[in-house]
């Protein structure tokens, strides 16, 4: 496949504000949860890339999609290091996708954005999503806008849930592919560790089911991970910490009931991925104010 003279490929960046269905969109176009997903906004923590492989009548490519975290004012050092993974994924790379909610709107985080964007190299690209629980005229309106802009190049209205319009967008994707190597095996979605994924399935569920005061200050980190080949089956073990001894006792429940509860839903999620059974022990430790603290954010894989 590499030898084909004709072989492209490029980096594609999604950026926008909290909740806009980034991960959503990656998560559609390479066809596997590898970025996890939640009604809240900030769920992404760090950049994550999704590898999409096809063809056109022309050439063979392969895209990379990066999916960013939420852009928004930063409130910790977590914030902070989530804000410039997002601004730094606009560096070098072959197109920018930028996302928006058609039922929020433009507001202030996107006009930021949008300033920002209007500095970048790369060519810029609007796609209004969630098109399915949206007006026409919502989006209309927003297209206007959007397409008044000199630096986008074109606006596209999907819907990341449904997939529609995402064909669409992809083909329109192949003309900003250049031609270089197949970065990844064809068989590879991502680059992100397995490990990491799993870690993040906690993190998703604890975003579900917990209280509003507490996803936030959730963070995972991923004690032990080992494959028993002779029962197929892989021994996980890992560690929520939260910010307050209350916060823990939300988290573990009455009887344990929540700590189960999360565990369970992230287990089926993993044997998913993984392909085998899971064997998932979780515990919950207090670290006060881990947001801030470099030392823990470089553990969790903040860095
Ligand atoms: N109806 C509808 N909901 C969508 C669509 N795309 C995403 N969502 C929902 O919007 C919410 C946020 O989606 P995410 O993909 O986590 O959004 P994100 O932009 O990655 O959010 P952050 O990581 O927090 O920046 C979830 O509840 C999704 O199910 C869509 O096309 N239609
Ligand atoms: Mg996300």
């Amino acid at each position: 496949m590499n030898e084909n003279k004709n072989f492209r490929s490029g980096f594609i960046t999604i950026i926008g504000a909290p909740n806009a269905g980034k991960s959503t969109l990656m998560n559609r176009i390479v066809g596997q949860k590898i970025s996890i997903v939640s009604a809240r906004a900030q769920t992404t923590r760090n950049k994550i890339m999704g590898v999409y492989n096809g063809k056109t009548d022309e050439f063979s490519y392969q895209m990379i999609f990066i999916d960013t975290p939420g852009v928004t004012t930063p409130k910790n050092r977590l914030g902070e290091y989530m804000v410039s993974v997002a601004y730094e994924a606009l560096n070098e790379v072959e197109a920018v996708l930028f996302i928006i909610d058609p039922t929020i709107g433009i507001k202030e985080k996107d006009e930021l954005i949008l300033e920002r964007l209007a500095r970048s190299k790369s060519p810029v690209l609007a796609i209004i999503n969630k098109t399915d629980i949206s007006s026409a005229l919502d989006v209309e309106k927003i297209k206007e806008t959007l397409s008044e802009k000199p630096f986008i190049k074109k606006v596209f209205s999907i819907s990341a849930i449904d997939g529609y319009g995402v064909d669409t967008l992809i083909d329109e994707l192949t003309v900003y592919m250049v031609e270089g190597p197949m970065y990844f095996p064809e068989d590879m979605v991502t680059s992100v560790p397995e490990r990491f994924i799993c870690s993040e399935m906690i993190r998703e569920k604890a975003l579900e089911f917990l209280r509003d005061e507490i996803p936030h200050g959730v963070g995972v980190d991923i004690d032990a991970f080992k494959y028993r080949e002779e029962k197929d089956l892989v021994d996980i073990s890992a560690t929520i910490y939260c910010e307050r001894e209350s916060h823990k006792g939300i988290i573990i429940g009455k009887k344990g009931d929540m700590i189960k509860k999360i565990g369970t839903h992230a287990r089926i999620d993993m044997e998913w991925l993984l392909g085998s059974k899971v064997n998932l022990q979780l515990y919950v430790k207090v670290k006060p104010d881990w947001r801030n603290s470099i030392s823990i954010l470089n553990e969790l894989g903040y860095n």
